[in-house]
């Protein structure tokens, strides 16, 4: 997909409902804030960011730690050679209650991640679509139903190339989790 730099795996995740249920449980999900225009907003969404402990991101202005791996985080990041990510350091885990939860338009390039690994998402639990955009164009050029144990790999130079947003949906009541493992270089994250 998009010459090459997008991979969609479905049923790539084995016990995915066990890992939904158990995700959904233990994670320390919190509904963060963000800066806009100078006031601060609540995101549609509850999320947890975890890592190694040298692996700081920057979000909207804030320098965060990560959390630690968990033992089922860590297992997954063990996997994740078999979709071309060798060097992960990092996770975001994002909680989407219901269709009412959504991320907006952006591509994942902060200088701090990885040009040269690509980004793989897992999702778990409600099919939601994940919708694409060139940068530099307003209008939606193709989306993606994202399934329950699928994986997504957007591999470098996506993200300098294309925009990606996963948009609120009427009438979807229940919850989905969304997992973007990523290597962050950690000279440049101070
Ligand atoms: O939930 C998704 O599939 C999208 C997540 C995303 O865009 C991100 O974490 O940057």
């Amino acid at each position: 997909m998009l010459d090459g730099l997008l991979e969609y795996h479905p049923q790539a995740i084995g016990a995915a409902d066990a890992l939904f249920e158990q995700l959904q449980d233990e994670l320390p999900w919190q509904q963060d804030q963000i800066q806009v225009y100078g006031r601060w907003h609540p995101i549609p969404r509850l999320q947890s960011w975890h890592g190694d402990n040298n692996a700081h991101y920057r979000y909207s202005g804030h320098l965060m730690a990560p959390k630690p791996w968990t033992p089922a985080l860590q297992q997954l990041r063990a996997q994740l050679s078999a979709f071309g990510l060798h060097h992960c350091n990092s996770v975001l885990c994002n909680l989407y209650r219901n269709g009412q939860d959504s991320m907006g338009w952006h591509s994942d390039d902060e200088p701090e991640l990885d040009p040269d690994q690509p980004i793989v998402s897992i999702s778990l639990g409600t099919t939601r679509d994940f919708c694409l955009r060139p940068r530099g164009s307003r209008r939606q050029h193709s989306k993606i139903a994202l399934a329950h144990g699928s994986v997504l790999v957007m591999h470098p130079g996506m993200q300098q190339q294309w925009q990606h947003a996963l948009p609120k949906r009427a009438g979807i009541a229940s919850a989905r989790i969304n997992l973007t493992f990523r290597h962050i270089l950690t000279t440049t994250a101070h």
